[in-house]
């Protein structure tokens, strides 16, 4: 009885594990492409940030070689590229922002018209905040392990 005990503790232990490594990440900035003016716009900003679903704990990372810097501002002058700047501009590579709250995060480059030709990124929190895609993924990994766990225990 003691050791079945043991091992569904164990088990328990190590679902929370998976669950809690798969909830925080690092994500660069554009990837290869690193914190730049994108030769297509702003897209590529976006398409990458699509591409992946954010969470709270996640860190945010700027890199960068050449004169860029980053500034967080807030959506409206996110839209127009004003540099009035959330907190300080970041000037030194890498840059890093952690995700602490469910807030939506702006970020541009204040050098010359560098947020005008697309460097700037929204960081949005949530796997549905472009699209479901990437949730239902999240959601169904959830339901496996939900369900081993509960044949484990009832299986014991
Ligand atoms: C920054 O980007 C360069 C070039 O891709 C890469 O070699 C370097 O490891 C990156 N640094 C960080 C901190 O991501
Ligand atoms: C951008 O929008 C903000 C907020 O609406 C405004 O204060 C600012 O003057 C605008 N800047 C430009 C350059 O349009
Ligand atoms: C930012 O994150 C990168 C990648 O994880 C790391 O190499 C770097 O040391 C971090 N920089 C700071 C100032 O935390
Ligand atoms: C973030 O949003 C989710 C879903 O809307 C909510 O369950 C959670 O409590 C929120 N967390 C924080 C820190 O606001
Ligand atoms: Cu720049």
């Amino acid at each position: 009885m003691t050791s079945r005990l043991g091992l569904v503790g164990c088990f328990i232990v190590i679902v929370a594990l998976v669950l809690k490594g798969s909830s925080a990440a690092t994500y660069t900035v554009g990837d290869e492409l690193t914190w730049t003016t994108p030769p297509g716009g702003e897209i590529a900003y976006s398409t990458w940030a699509r591409s992946k679903s954010f969470n709270i704990g996640d860190v945010i990372v700027f890199n960068w070689t050449g004169t860029h810097d980053v500034a967080e501002v807030a959506k409206e002058n996110y839209d127009n590229c004003t540099d009035t700047a959330i907190g300080s501009i970041q000037t030194t590579s890498p840059a890093n922002f952690t995700l602490t709250t469910n807030a939506t995060r702006y970020f541009i480059c204040t050098i010359s018209s560098h947020c005008e030709v697309g460097q700037k990124v929204t960081i949005g929190i949530g796997s549905d905040f472009w699209n479901s895609a990437s949730s239902l993924k999240y959601g169904a990994l959830s339901a496996v392990l939900s369900t081993i766990a509960i044949s484990f225990l009832t299986f014991f």
